[in-house]
């Protein structure tokens, strides 16, 4: 995570930026989550890492999600260091209707942890395709308890018929705050606070305990 010095009050600044991960088999559905549009069977063979930015405003505050989207080399696992590192947020996906890229995201949980040192702030847990109900081989309550005890956020959603894409964001951003609540938090507590405004100060002559 960064704090941006752009300054939030103008349109298209942020104030803290959080990289975002997705992870998951090839062909669940997650650069169809990121366009705008949805159209069937597209299956662009794109190379290197996509990027999508969302910038989102909650309570009041602007944050920059910065979404990363593997092109198709999901097999590889040379990429995996260079796109997990410095990651705040992971999204495991898999498709509701294929039981094998459940098991893929649910074993990607461990490998999130290990190449991100842990530092990750939270993982998402991703059902696509929510709109072939008809075809589910993944039932919610089973995903759901699985995110539970292992302290995920779970969520479902279609590309195809639009239904719960922005919550997925949403999600994250207001997790987002949370994270910047606590940092901001946190350096209050480290550094002397401005009585009259409240704010934190460098002016560390009025510590209490400094040694002379
Ligand atoms: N029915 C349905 N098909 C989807 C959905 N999302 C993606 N697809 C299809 O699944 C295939 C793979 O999607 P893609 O987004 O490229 O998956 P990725 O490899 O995980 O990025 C494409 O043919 C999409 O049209 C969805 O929500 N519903
Ligand atoms: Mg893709």
């Amino acid at each position: 995570m960064f704090f941006s010095n752009s300054g939030a009050q103008r349109p298209g600044t942020y104030e803290a930026l959080f990289k975002v991960i997705l992870v998951g088999s090839s062909g669940v559905g997650k650069t169809s989550l990121l366009e705008s549009s949805f159209t069937e069977g597209n299956n662009k063979p794109t190379i290197g890492v996509d990027f999508a930015d969302r910038i989102l405003q909650i309570k009041g505050t602007k944050v920059k999600l910065q979404i990363w989207d593997t092109a198709g080399q999901e097999r590889f696992a040379n990429i995996v260091a260079t796109y997990y590192r410095g990651a705040d947020f992971a999204i495991l996906a898999y498709d509701i209707t294929d039981t094998k890229s459940y098991e893929k995201a649910k074993s990607e949980l461990e490998s999130v942890e290990k190449h991100t040192n842990g530092r990750i702030h939270k993982v998402v847990l991703l059902g696509c395709k929510l709109d072939l109900e008809g075809r589910r081989a993944v039932s919610t309550e089973e995903a759901q308890r699985f995110a539970e005890e292992n302290g995920l956020l779970f969520i479902e959603a279609s590309a195809k018929t639009g239904k719960n894409k922005d919550a997925i964001f949403e999600m994250l951003a207001s997790e987002a705050h949370q994270v910047i609540k606590k940092v901001k938090a946190a350096d209050k507590g480290a550094r002397p606070v401005n009585p009259s405004s409240g704010e934190a100060t460098n002016d560390t002559s009025s510590k209490c305990c400094a040694r002379s």
